[in-house]
């Protein structure tokens, strides 16, 4: 049975490759999407997600605007990375689906609850504020949920600081309640996606499909990259999003530890740390999951067939 995810994204070159792998796995039932400032703001990153649907022919699936800003903190871009419009690159289409009028939050909420107990994942590839303000809202999704998968921090990495990892650290009091909440929480960091290398290799794969999603997402990767190289110094960039689709599609592609997690909020130099204990095996009740690796080449295999079953939507 395929395994049904809510989408909390802020697209974001990386979020656009995680919802290309969520739509065109056969395994993945995307129930929901939902958006939140970071990358860019709220309104561009919305924006991009309703393009990227349009891009893959996505229909039939609920995309609502969240949080427009962090739970206590000012909102921090990473233009950087992802440019002006947080998807730099490709010519964006006009979005053809229009947005649910409820909030993402109360999409979040409405989706968990309107599905059996045990049965909905939530995967989030952008700051944690709407998950926490769902947490927060309706406490009963805390129990409801199978298990939150995450793109964000890492053992011991950082991005954004030498410590810490940029979906964490823009509001690391909203990590901290996701990452205490009580429920599984397996975290997808640096550790996973710093193996997810959009090589020129893998961009020759993607390429010989030929199809409009194969060249946008071609595209995607040629502004990614050379952001990448600019500001990290990588040769290739690290497209850490679509691993948390990958993990639920089949979790044996990374190796995790279970492990005490929480997010240091009040550091001097730290601030958005995830603090992984790793002293001594984990206490038996223990719901948190940290990544350490990935089978890269089998990712991408999944990536790249996710691609070809989408093929070339009807514009
Ligand atoms: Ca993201």
């Amino acid at each position: 049975m395929a395994a049904k995810i809510i989408l909390d994204c802020d697209p974001g070159h990386d979020d656009a490759v995680a919802l290309l792998l969520a739509w065109g796995n056969p395994e993945v039932e995307l129930l929901a999407v939902t958006t939140v400032a970071g990358n860019q703001t709220l309104e561009k990153v919305t924006r991009n997600a309703l393009s990227v649907a349009r891009v893959a022919g996505i229909t039939g699936v609920p995309f609502a605007a969240g949080a427009d800003r962090p739970l206590l903190r000012e909102v921090q871009v990473a233009d950087g990375v992802h440019g002006e419009s947080g998807l730099d690159g490709p010519v964006l289409p006009e979005p053809t689906i229009e947005l649910d009028a409820r909030h993402g939050v109360d999409l979040i909420i409405d989706t968990v609850m309107a599905h059996e107990p045990g049965t909905v994942t939530l995967v989030p590839t952008g700051a944690l504020t709407n998950i926490a303000l769902a947490a927060r809202k309706e406490p009963r999704i805390v129990e409801r949920v199978k298990e939150v998968v995450l793109m964000g921090g890492g053992v011991h990495e950082g991005n954004w600081s030498p410590v810490a990892e940029f979906n964490i650290v823009v509001d690391p009091e909203a990590a901290h309640i996701v990452f205490s909440a009580g429920w599984k929480v397996v975290m997808i960091g640096l550790d996973v996606t710093h193996r997810a290398l959009a090589t020129r290799a893998v961009r020759d794969r993607v390429l010989a499909l030929g199809t409009g999603p194969a060249r946008f997402v071609d595209e995607l990767m040629d502004f990614f990259t050379q952001a990448y190289e600019d500001n990290q110094g990588f040769d290739a960039p690290p497209v850490h999003d679509p691993c948390a689709v990958a993990y639920v599609i089949d979790p044996s592609l990374v190796t995790t530890v279970n492990a005490p997690i929480d997010v240091e909020t009040q550091g001097r130099l730290t601030t958005g740390m995830t603090v992984v204990d790793l002293r001594s095996p984990a206490p038996a009740d223990c719901p948190t999951w940290a990544g350490r690796d990935l089978d890269a080449d089998r990712f991408w295999d999944l990536v790249i067939d996710a691609l070809e079953r989408i093929g070339e939507p009807a514009a």
